[in-house]
């Protein structure tokens, strides 16, 4: 039976996404899907983008793919001197990449749905409509989305303070089962409506994939599978 396979965080870590795959052994007709933040802060961005391509894996925008594109158009703006200015795993990654490389990362749909199954980076905000037009703020929110503070309003990522509830937490399901990542857990993030599988693998944690049996265009959310592998080392110290 045909499966949707999704990818957590990869950030580069080519060698443990070959081993996932090896281990789940993708066949023809399989849809296989990055959950976005597949380049930056680990060893192999460009490779890693080529490998996605090469086996014709898709993927959603993530926060990490949003900031490149934006520095790489700063890099052409401003040329060589923007460069002292950056961290060195951003400056590394935007240096492997051409022009046809940021075209691609543009391409990148900022959420993927498939029956009542969707892939988002960040996350959604009850209330949110996921469309082909969604503004500049709902798009930051879908790659960036985190924390809620006490009056269920986002909070940037190092406002620890006024942490209090994780957004899919409270999500009420209404733009479908949501598999996300972004936020590295230590374990995958079960909820009633969406499954966080980003496990840290650039840390050291692990790469965590998801697969749906998908037959007659329907995806059985109920019935998941999940797959995991250990990081080589923690890429990102
Ligand atoms: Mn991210």
């Amino acid at each position: 039976m045909p499966k949707i396979i999704v990818y957590g965080d990869i950030h580069g870590c080519l060698d443990e996404l070959k081993q996932l795959r090896s281990d789940i052994n993708p066949k023809k007709g399989d849809i296989e899907i990055s959950v976005g933040d597949f380049l930056n802060k680990g060893p192999y961005s460009l490779k890693t983008l080529r490998y996605l391509n090469k086996h014709h894996i898709l993927s959603v925008m993530g926060n990490n793919e949003a900031k490149i594109i934006k520095l790489y158009h700063r890099y052409q703006k401003q040329g060589e001197s923007y460069l002292s200015t950056l961290r060195s795993s951003d400056k590394k990654t935007l240096l492997e990449l051409g022009t046809d490389d940021i075209t691609y990362l543009e391409s990148l749909p900022y959420y993927l749905k498939i029956d009542t199954l969707t892939i988002v980076h960040g996350g959604i905000v009850n209330g949110m409509q996921l469309s082909e037009n969604m503004n500049d703020k709902e798009k930051k929110l879908l790659t960036q989305l985190r924390f809620y503070n006490k009056k269920h309003e986002p909070i940037p990522y190092d406002d620890f303070e006024n942490r209090e509830v994780f957004w899919s937490e409270e999500y009420d399901g209404k733009e479908g089962f949501i598999v996300f990542g972004h936020h590295p857990f230590p374990e995958v993030k079960i909820e009633k409506n969406a499954i966080g599988i980003d496990t840290g693998c650039v840390y050291g944690g692990t790469l965590t994939a998801i697969s749906f049996t998908y037959k007659d265009k329907k995806v059985n959310i109920k019935k998941y599978t999940l797959h995991e592998v250990k990081a080589i080392t923690n890429h990102f110290r």
